[in-house]
């Protein structure tokens, strides 16, 4: 049966439990999700040259990393070939593309370091979300930037963000779409602490002062993003899911952002996405992987990531919740891990926009919770598939088990010539 038979066939079958599959297909095509550019480059960035630290780490050492801005983009560009659907760029403020010899501080950072990142986006129709980073750089001192006991240092980060605060807004003004502006810091201790109060009072001061540098809140959309833990900071975070989403509850305009990665094995951010919207106008999300750990593992179509679309679905949230891809791979290619996570997720959205939500919904009302089990069961093996592919040819873009062949050729033709 060749691909358009077998979409015809599975969309009578959707459309006979009550689901349009060409409504799904469009309404999908419209919905924006973040690509961050620090899959490309083991989250090195351009703005220093030490180790990654803040508690998070990338594994691996497959060859052909991305080293300039230049290789990054052309990288991105390979990737963005091969995902279908709308994308936004995710960049963090250490992905600065400075003149030669020129070096300008965090705190000091401004637009012209990003023109190069504006004119990529606006070139491919992609809005753009940032991160101001507090990670990687000599003045995070013992651990610790916006919690920092230590005046100077707090100031120095308190900078940092007010400067990536005229950085968004100046994303959001250039490429005409709102810029989620997230904040996470990997503040905390590795060992038992005496104080869990005071570092969480200078984290709300510094915070608040970031957010006091002033900008247009249609424009800009600051985040806190919480964590539970990270490596070398096991016993105490100051950001923590209480803290972060206390601050966003109390701070106009400020959003929760939940990365599924930074919360106990047995705690379900799908769960917690309809709850959070019960009193967020709008939320945001980092979609990661975590095995055993916030190891942040390439996204895949797997159980709770499909949920976590469907919630947002079933919510009909999908103009509420900015979803950005959170994930870095170094052990296959780099540029093959972006794709893979990338069609997941995008996978996980329409199938939950291919799901008789309404029916559903209904026999849980009615308590006719047999049904409800076999019919969510056997939803499990409808024609998925055909759904996808007919999307991907609408997209322009190659369905599954044809892309991979782009992703060797570019490895022999590009990556492979890098050190
Ligand atoms: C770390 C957080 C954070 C980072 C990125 C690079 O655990 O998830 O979002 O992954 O900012
Ligand atoms: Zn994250």
């Amino acid at each position: 049966m060749d691909r358009k038979d077998a979409y015809l066939a599975a969309k009578e079958l959707y459309d006979r439990l009550g689901v349009d599959t060409d409504s799904a297909i469009a309404c999908l095509k419209e919905v924006p999700v973040s690509l961050h550019c620090w899959q490309g480059d083991d989250v090195k960035g351009f703005d220093q040259d030490g180790p990654l630290t803040g508690g998070i780490q990338t594994t691996g050492n497959y060859p052909g990393r991305a080293r300039t801005p230049q290789e990054l983009m052309q990288d991105m560009d390979q990737a963005l070939r091969l995902m279908p659907g709308k994308k936004k760029l995710n960049l963090h403020a250490s992905y600065a593309i400075f003149d030669d010899g020129e070096f300008v501080d965090r705190d000091r950072i401004g637009p012209k370091h990003f023109e190069k990142w504006v004119s990529f986006a606006k070139e491919r129709n992609m809005g753009i979300d940032f991160n101001p980073t507090f990670f990687s750089h000599n003045k995070v001192k013992d651990g610790l930037t916006l919690s920092s006991p230590d005046v100077e240092t707090r100031k120095f980060w308190i900078e940092h963000g007010r400067a990536c605060i005229r950085i968004s807004e100046y994303f959001a003004k250039e490429t005409k779409v709102p810029c989620v502006m997230n904040i996470w810091t990997g503040d905390g201790y590795k060992d038992i602490p005496a104080d869990r109060m005071g570092p969480r009072l200078r984290y709300r001061d510094s915070l608040e002062q970031i957010l006091a540098e002033p900008f247009d809140r249609k424009l800009v959309k600051p985040c806190v993003e919480s964590k539970v833990f990270g490596i070398g900071v096991e016993s105490y975070t100051a950001g923590s899911a209480e803290f972060t989403l206390s601050f966003a509850a109390t701070h106009e305009g400020c959003l929760p952002l939940m990365d599924n990665g930074h919360y106990h094995p047995t705690e379900m951010v799908s769960d917690k996405i309809p709850a959070l919207l019960v009193f967020f106008p709008e939320i945001a999300l980092h979609i990661t992987r975590p095995v055993r750990w916030d190891s942040d593992h390439v996204v895949l179509f797997d159980d709770e990531t499909r949920e976590m679309a469907k919630e947002i679905v079933r919510s009909d949230a999908l103009g509420r919740v900015y979803m950005a891809l959170d994930y870095f791979d170094a052990g296959i290619n780099r540029v093959a891990a972006w794709v893979v996570g990338f069609r997941s997720w995008q996978k996980a959205l329409l199938n939950a926009l291919c799901t008789p939500n309404e029916r559903l919904r209904k026999l849980q009302d009615q308590n006719r919770m047999t049904e409800l089990m076999i019919l969510q069961e056997e939803l499990k093996t409808c024609p998925f598939g055909a759904v996808w592919e007919e999307y991907c040819a609408q997209c322009g873009v190659p369905g599954d088990r044809v892309w991979f062949e782009e992703i060797v050729r570019y490895e022999q033709e590009v990556q492979k010539g890098r050190a």
